[in-house]
């Protein structure tokens, strides 16, 4: 079945391996399948939901897009841009926050672990943050949303928002409930650190996570200092159980080696971390060490970068600006 592809991806810095794994590798995959359409954009109006420093997040939305294409999504093939040179996106925002309930919202999560414990000290923007991205997705008629775990409830919102559209507007089927795309396995990569804690661009310890700028050696250091517990691996799932870092390595591990968690342990059940953090290190080197050279290329070109996210926009804007102009219609402007 041919599948509308839309995601996005914050230029907030330190591009992970969590947003590799749970988004990034995902996207190209699907792009490959040359059955789907996909629109991959750098969401930098989500990003000023937390106050960005101007220049950095210039840099930062160059960086997201240099990501994307060295990580193998081609310009050709998907359409990249970011998401404030479309004002379509903004537009549809404000009309689809006006069909979501103050209930649904105040169910999100993220909202609650983001805005921390001073709810009131947290920007408008992060709290209506998922009516954005239910904007971002309806624009473009997406039938799947390729995200890491953490999205899952974002998704159920924009859902319920698009069928709440068409219920009250009496327009079936005109906002198209898209479907999550998470994957089964690895769609929550944990910090390194920290097993049950998610591996996050906002960590203050960088040792935290692997950026997928990190150089050899900052790899092979930060994998060696990871958190471990005190057994030796073991050879099936069940023993996988209430050790959340070697559950997390491991996965790593399978991810980046495309083989099931099973296979894995076959190799290093009854053998020490060290073992396995020695083939964790070297897989992602290799990995992520052409992704990393090849952004820094691009990044030294940074009009080829621009005119990519331009010629994105464009495309974007021909298919969203006809769908908000549909909206309007819907709702009488
Ligand atoms: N740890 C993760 N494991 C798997 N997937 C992840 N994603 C993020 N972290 C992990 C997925 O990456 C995509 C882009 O995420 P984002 O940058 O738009 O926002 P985020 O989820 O808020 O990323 P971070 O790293 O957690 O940023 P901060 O620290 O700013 O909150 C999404 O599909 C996400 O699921």
């Amino acid at each position: 079945m041919s599948k509308k592809i839309f995601s996005g991806v914050q230029p907030t810095g330190n591009l992970h391996l969590g947003n590799y794994i749970g988004a990034i590798k995902n996207f190209v995959d699907l792009q490959n399948n040359k059955d789907n359409s996909c629109i991959f954009c750098v969401v930098d109006l989500h990003a000023i939901t937390v106050i960005q420093d101007p220049i950095e997040l210039k840099n930062n939305i160059r960086e997201t897009a240099a990501a994307f294409i060295a990580s193998g999504i081609d310009p050709k093939n998907s359409i990249i841009f970011n998401q404030s040179l479309v004002p379509a996106h903004s537009e549809g925002s404000w009309i689809l926050g006006c069909v979501a309930r103050m209930g649904w919202l105040n169910r999100m999560t993220q909202f609650k672990e983001k805005a921390g414990k001073d709810k009131e000290k947290a920007s408008v923007g992060l709290y209506i943050y998922p009516v954005l991205m239910a904007s971002d997705i309806l624009l473009y008629d997406a039938t799947h949303v390729p995200v890491g775990d953490d999205q899952k409830q974002h998704l159920e919102l924009c859902r319920d928002i698009a069928q709440k559209f068409n219920n009250e507007y009496k327009c079936k089927d005109f906002l198209t409930p898209p479907e999550p795309l998470i994957q089964k396995h690895f769609s929550r990569i944990m910090s390194l650190k920290n097993g049950t804690k998610k591996m996050s661009k906002s960590d203050i310890a960088e040792g935290s996570r692997i950026n997928l700028t990190d150089t050899e050696d900052e790899i092979v250091k930060k994998i060696k200092k990871a958190k471990t517990d005190n057994d030796t691996l073991p050879g099936n799932e069940e023993g996988l159980k209430g050790r959340p870092e070697a559950e997390n390595l491991i996965g790593i591990y399978s991810s980046l080696s495309n083989q099931n968690v099973a296979d894995t342990l076959n190799e290093f059940g009854g053998k020490n971390f060290s073992d396995l953090k020695n083939k964790l290190s070297e897989i992602i080197v290799t990995k992520l060490s052409p992704i990393s050279k090849e952004i820094k290329k691009l990044l030294s070109d940074k009009n080829y970068i621009d005119q990519i996210l331009e010629d994105g926009a464009a495309k974007a804007e021909g298919i969203s600006s006809k769908k908000v102009k549909k909206i309007k219609e819907i709702v009488g402007f």
